[in-house]
């Protein structure tokens, strides 16, 4: 459900928990080509994203995370709570969903690509917040 509010949420921009025919089909093939990335991605055909398969992922989805990150991603998203040390199908998505999100959230304020952003503490939280409570 999760996975599925943090879809909705970076089709529409919005907290609307309906989305429309558009949206739905944006979502629907959305979700087919996870599907496919999560596949190739599964080299040893687990069925589950190990820290190194993630790495691979998101780097070729264009973010290139520290190995902190990369564990604390692994961490945060295995459902088994860090007992797999790996992250199933759905939040596998919502992994993915939420690095490129926050990546580009950052990005709007770090317009030279610097790797430095400066935010408000009321930007900071208007960023964040949808992120973990989607
Ligand atoms: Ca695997």
């Amino acid at each position: 459900m999760r996975t599925v509010h943090l879809l909705m949420y970076l089709f529409t921009n919005t907290n609307t928990r309906r989305i429309g025919p558009k949206e739905f089909t944006q979502v629907f093939y959305s979700l087919q080509s996870w599907r496919g990335n999560f596949e190739k991605f599964d080299r040893d055909r687990s069925g589950k994203i190990d820290a190194n398969e993630l790495r691979d992922a998101l780097m070729s989805l264009g973010f290139a995370v520290s190995p902190v990150v990369l564990d604390l991603l692994v961490s945060k998203f295995d459902k088994t709570g860090g007992k797999n040390k790996a992250i199933e199908y759905d939040n596998f998505i919502e992994c993915c969903l939420t690095v490129k999100g926050l990546t580009d959230k950052f990005k709007e304020k770090d317009t030279s690509y610097t790797g430095n952003a400066t935010f408000t503490y009321e930007a900071f939280m208007l960023t964040v917040l949808p992120f973990l409570i989607a």
